[in-house]
């Protein structure tokens, strides 16, 4: 079958099933405590979410449906044999839990190509904006103008029966997976070229297609954005942009002004634009000694300078890994392969020596080593894509194929209104005192 939602229509009744066991005969099994620390920890270690695409382990790290990220390069499609996978192919394991043959992934590839024209207006909201805005803002203003054409919204106001919910929100999850690369590339197109948008190839697949609306054709870039795209698409759900997608979409909010608001979250500099920061702060290292080849004390002398100047360094440290990230990892061994000689790699393979030890010295960072953010950048910036501000851009276009699944599991499985407790200062500290 090469239709990914009447694969998913048999797949639904049962998870359906599955789903009601739990809730009938095991709804009072506890899953741990909730401490204090998590109250004002911002709910580290706390197990309160349903996710099904992927899950993180703090010492192994992601696994989409199970699949760890060298299992995928493995078994999922690629577009050049022995490449990389296709960031569709994640798309239906995410969604289905099967891994997809080549001949499923590329009808996916049509029917995301069919589905991808934006209407004009999406771009006029942009252009109301001024080009010196971040492409955060911009990306989405866009994506809430796509809203205009949500299914779901429509269904809703006709009465659709809530055994029919999952059905709109496929069709506005696939718009909005098929639609955010042009709006992504217009929004790139109108800050730092000449603003004109280069039409949709449809003899590419979908990280190729956004990596040629970019302007960039290099086939190792088509590779490189394949990958991205595959491994910034989920992270479990507990993370900023992912839990946020999930938490507006509770109160059957439609998948536009749920990704909108999760693209807000992935704007701040502690989750999505660490990848930007992380150039940043790089450029700045390379502007202060004048050279790319910077030795370790001076390095040591640096870090500790951003450190003791309050701020963090960009692109180590994490909510739940406690090891180096494997899309870190996987981003190194690309490098590897095809830029081993570039300046600001062999920058970044320094960092991941220096920094963590004196992270670690500080006694309080539960994690010291990279993380996904601190690797993006550099080779970006090698295949031209230099413009910082905008790289988490593309995490976001890639954030829609773990977030869009989830939504729509969300409705087929009927999850309700997310709506946990809080508590006041007082109340705490009575609990406590009586503790
Ligand atoms: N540099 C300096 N200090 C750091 C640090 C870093 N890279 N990472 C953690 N710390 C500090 C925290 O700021 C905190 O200090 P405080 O007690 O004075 O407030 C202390 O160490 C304990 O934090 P910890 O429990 O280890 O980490 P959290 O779970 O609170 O936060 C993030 C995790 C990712 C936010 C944190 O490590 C950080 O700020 N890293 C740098 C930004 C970054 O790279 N973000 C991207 C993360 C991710 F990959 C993504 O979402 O894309």
């Amino acid at each position: 079958n090469t239709d990914l939602k009447s694969e998913l229509q048999e797949l639904i009744p049962e998870y359906q099933e599955r789903v009601k066991k739990l809730k009938k005969d095991y709804g009072k099994v506890e899953l741990g405590n909730t401490t204090v620390d998590m109250v004002i920890g911002g709910m580290r270690g706390m197990t309160a979410l349903l996710w099904l695409g992927s899950a993180v382990d703090p010492e192994e790290g992601i696994r989409f449906r199970g699949m760890s990220i060298p299992e995928c390069q493995k078994a999922l499609p690629t577009a050049i044999p022995g490449g990389e996978p296709l960031p569709e192919g994640i798309l239906w394991l995410l969604l289905t839990g099967k891994i997809p043959s080549k001949e499923q992934v590329d009808s996916l590839s049509q029917e995301l190509r069919s589905r991808a024209t934006v209407p004009g207006f999406a771009y006029k909201a942009i252009d109301a904006l001024p080009v010196s805005a971040h492409p955060m803002t911009q990306f989405a203003t866009g994506v809430m103008a796509l809203q205009v054409e949500s299914e779901f919204q429509k269904a809703h106001q006709s009465g659709i029966h809530k055994t029919k919910y999952w059905e709109p929100t496929y069709e506005d999850c696939m718009n909005l997976i098929a639609r955010v690369p042009a709006v992504a590339a217009y929004v790139y197109r109108r800050i730092y070229k000449d603003g004109k948008i280069i039409p949709m190839d449809d003899s590419l697949d979908y990280g190729a297609n956004y990596s040629h609306m970019l302007g960039f054709d290099d086939p190792q870039m088509l590779e490189f954005m394949r990958l991205y795209i595959t491994i910034h698409s989920d992270h479990e759900g507990g993370n900023v942009s992912s839990h946020t997608a999930h938490l507006v979409a509770s109160p059957l909010s439609d998948p536009y002004l749920a990704f909108a608001a999760a693209l807000n979250g992935l704007a701040g500099p502690l989750h999505g634009l660490a990848n930007q920061e992380v150039l940043r702060w790089i450029r700045a290292v390379v502007a202060h000694f004048g050279t790319p080849h910077i030795n370790e004390e001076q390095l040591k002398d640096y870090i500790l300078k951003t450190l003791n100047s309050g701020q963090v360094v960009p692109g180590f440290g994490h909510g739940v890994l406690r090891k180096t990230d494997p899309r870190y990892t996987c981003q190194r061994e690309f490098a590897l392969k095809h830029l081993p000689d570039d300046p600001l790699f062999l920058l970044v393979s320094k960092l991941k020596d220096i920094v963590p030890p004196i992270l670690t010295q500080l006694g309080k960072v539960k994690n010291p080593w990279p993380n996904v953010d601190a690797h993006s950048g550099v080779l970006l910036n090698y295949y031209g894509l230099t413009e910082e501000n905008y790289f988490t851009v593309l995490f976001g276009v890639s954030r829609s194929f773990g977030v869009g699944p989830q939504l729509i599991w969300d409705r087929a499985l009927g999850m309700p209104l997310e709506r946990p407790k809080s508590v006041t200062l007082e109340r705490l500290e009575e609990l406590c005192a009586k503790a």
